[in-house]
């Protein structure tokens, strides 16, 4: 069976491209799914993507993603990213790399965005590509598992 990159999304983002199109564009979460199942099959691998507007929900598919060995973990934790600790601590329990993702530059807005408890866990953080940011984040997944260049 494929190996599988978790891509899982916290709350609000399930009103992608119905509000803020200014912030978030205008894509839906349905059209950033289609982004990633692309770029996973590109890269052979399987997906799993979810999205959910409770902590526990995000929590408990972190360690399942980590109990089956998943490739990595794909998260856009939403506004949770600046708040839990629980998710913070979900992940540094995990043995599998997390890509935090964030659709808008959030360096760019609000202060209180500007801390992250989930980027001093995480293998990689990216943020201002928009929904594009997804499909680099599975690329970087994918290239951790690829065969190394020689010198
Ligand atoms: O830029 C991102 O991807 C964020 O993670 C989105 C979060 C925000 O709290 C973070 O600071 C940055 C908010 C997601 C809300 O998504 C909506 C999308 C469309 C309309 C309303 C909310």
């Amino acid at each position: 069976m494929a190996k599988s990159v978790y891509v899982l999304n916290g709350p609000n983002l399930n009103l992608l491209g119905t509000r803020e199109p200014e912030t978030y564009g205008r894509a839906t979460l349905k059209d950033v799914e289609r982004l990633c199942r692309d770029r996973a099959t590109h890269h052979k691998l399987g997906l799993e993507f979810r999205q959910s507007n409770h902590e526990g929900d995000l929590i408990d598919w972190i360690h399942e993603a980590g109990a089956k060995k998943a490739v990595g973990i794909v998260l856009n934790a939403g506004g949770y990213t600046h708040t839990s600790v629980s998710i913070r601590d979900a992940i540094a329990a995990v043995n599998i790399p997390v890509v935090e993702v964030h659709i808008s530059n959030i360096f760019a807005r609000d202060c209180f965005r500007h801390h992250s408890h989930i980027a001093p866990v995480a293998r990689a953080s990216l943020c201002g590509f928009g929904i594009e940011g997804y499909g680099l984040a599975i690329d970087g997944l994918a290239a951790l598992i690829a065969p190394k260049h020689k010198a």
